[in-house]
């Protein structure tokens, strides 16, 4: 608890509180409330408290109050973990009458604060329901509980020649509710698109209590608004999502990968269009990480580690992925590609290293998945995930750079490195600060430097995990006036109360 005070005075911004009229009035969970949510809940163990009634240690809440960077945290004294729809209802129900928020959370790997109160507000973890409705194996179609791991959904559908239409470094934690809740983009985009695509229905937990019911398995269905899109990215703002109803691709027959080192940044983008050129339908992934970013994932263990010879000369690396329909025919296309980019007169690559087996692809895509799990071993993230034209992912790394070091700030002592890498094909930069702990300085430096960059661009100040705690005061440089009046009208509209998630999303 010492820790959570001593952060609140030094460092109010990171230790953001809910600052609207609404979520001021809204009231801490009491002992009498616990007694009613015991009630509500089949089973004892799905009431966490440290009120008297059920006097749970405050460590066991720990898990639920911090959040995965360990940057965000809360005070919640009660924690709620339901195993049914009608569970749910019950308690939003009961919240929404005595005015008392609730903060959603599936696997609590989420980057922007989103999944942990700011406050009090009771935690209402998704995490007791995983049971999957149904799979049609003919359709794809699955429709399951919100708070099935990503990563046990994929091992579902597998025997069905299958996989989930997203893939990200958190899927062993993370829940398809998350996901859909924050839209989550992933390694998959290039190839599956966003899941406002290939999200078919939701079932949602109104902030009333009601239970929006569109857990719809049709492919097309012109009816009137598609209310479903709202909760997609919402962030638990606006509602519980407790089913899923998603289409899930035929697992390519073929995968490959390889990771090409290039001499110069300014390579990425002739090398994308001659990628894509060549590997046109078969391409599924183009992914960026530059070299301190490469450096930082072979230094905490992460995947495979090209000898020193491959690495040689490479200013950033690039990891190719094709997943198509015949082994033969995908990699001849990959041979040609690798063979032609050896050859040019100006070569693009330095080198490229084809996974030779499925031991070999898995430890590449682990090099590029470990960035994140290498940067938090590293020291203390500060994340900047952007939308900026990719001509400007390196320029927006270096004035990050240059801005600290400016300020003094770039020396072990405070910051550590400044690193890039992401979802080239998506247009999406991970700009990743990591210094030795959260500081008012380092800070301060940063914002609103960077979101200043982003908008100097027309870029997106989230591309893809979210607006939660972090990033509300920064909406406004990606979105205008009117769009964030219509989106306040519309959680006014659902959420009158400004129970669901305050603070979040929006001021
Ligand atoms: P949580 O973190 O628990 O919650 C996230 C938000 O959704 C919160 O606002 C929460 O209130 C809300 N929420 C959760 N469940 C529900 C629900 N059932 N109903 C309503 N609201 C809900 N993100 C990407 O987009 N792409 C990546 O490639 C990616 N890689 C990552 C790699 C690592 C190692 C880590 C740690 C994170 C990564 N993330 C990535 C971020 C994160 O994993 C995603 O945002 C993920 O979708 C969050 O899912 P979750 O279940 O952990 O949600
Ligand atoms: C990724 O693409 C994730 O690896 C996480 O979106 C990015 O940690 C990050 O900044
Ligand atoms: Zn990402």
């Amino acid at each position: 608890m010492s820790r959570l005070w001593h952060w609140s005075r030094r460092c109010s911004r990171i230790f953001t509180r809910p600052n609207s009229s609404l979520a001021s009035q809204l009231n801490s969970v009491t002992d009498a409330d616990v007694l009613h949510f015991s009630k509500i809940l089949s089973s004892p163990s799905s009431v966490l408290s440290i009120l008297p009634s059920i006097s749970t240690s405050p460590e066991e809440l720990d898990i639920y109050n911090n959040d995965w960077m360990g940057k965000y945290f809360g005070k919640s004294t009660t924690v709620l973990k339901p195993k049914t729809t009608e569970e749910v209802s019950q308690i939003v129900k009961w919240c929404n009458d005595k005015r008392i928020g609730i903060v959603p959370q599936g696997g609590n790997t989420g980057l922007v604060g989103g999944s942990v109160p700011l406050r009090d507000e009771v935690i209402l973890s998704l995490s007791n329901m995983t049971q999957v409705r149904s799979f049609d194996p003919i359709s794809g179609i699955l429709v399951t509980d919100a708070g099935c791991i990503l990563q046990s959904l994929t091992d579902y559908v597998a025997p069905h020649n299958h996989i989930m239409p997203l893939d990200l470094g958190a899927k062993g934690s993370c829940q398809i509710g998350g996901n859909v809740s924050t839209n989550a983009g992933g390694l998959r985009l290039l190839r599956y698109g966003s899941l406002h695509g290939s999200v078919l229905g939701l079932e949602v937990v109104l902030p009333d209590g009601s239970i929006l019911d569109q857990l719809t398995t049709l492919r097309k269905d012109n009816t009137g608004y598609d209310l479903k899109q709202l909760f997609i990215g919402a962030e638990g703002t606006l509602g519980i999502i407790t089913g899923v109803s998603i289409l899930t691709p035929p697992a390519p027959q073929a995968s490959n990968n390889v990771i090409l080192a290039l001499p110069r940044f300014e390579n990425v983008l002739p090398l994308y269009k001659t990628v894509k050129r060549q590997l046109s339908e078969i391409l599924s992934a183009f992914e960026f990480i530059d070299r301190t970013a490469y450096d930082l994932a072979v230094k905490h263990g992460q995947g495979r580690a090209l000898s020193e010879e491959e690495v040689e000369g490479a200013e950033c690396f690039v990891l190719v992925e094709t997943s198509g329909g015949r082994r033969e025919h995908d990699e001849e296309k990959l041979n040609d590609l690798l063979e032609s980019l050896l050859e040019a007169e100006e070569p693009l690559i330095n080198t490229g290293v084809l996974a030779q087996n499925p031991a070999q692809f898995s430890s590449l895509w682990a090099l590029r998945e470990g960035v994140t799990e290498a940067v938090s071993k590293e020291g203390k993230a500060y994340k900047y995930d952007i939308s900026v034209p990719l001509s400007t992912f390196k320029e927006c790394v270096d004035l990050t750079r240059e801005r600290l070091r400016s300020k003094g700030l770039l020396n072990g002592d405070q910051v550590k490195a400044v690193i890039g890498y992401g979802h080239v094909g998506d247009g999406n930069l991970h700009l990743n600060v990591i210094a030795k702990a959260y500081t008012p300085e380092i800070q301060d430096a940063l914002e609103p430097f960077v979101f200043e960059l982003v908008a100097s661009h027309r870029g997106s100040v989230s591309a893809e995990h979210g607006i939660g705690a972090m990033k509300t005061h920064a909406l406004h440089y990606s979105k205008d006036e009117t769009s964030i009046a219509w989106m306040k009208k519309i959680k006014a509209i659902f959420d009158p109360n400004g129970i669901m998630n305050p603070g979040k999303v929006l001021e």
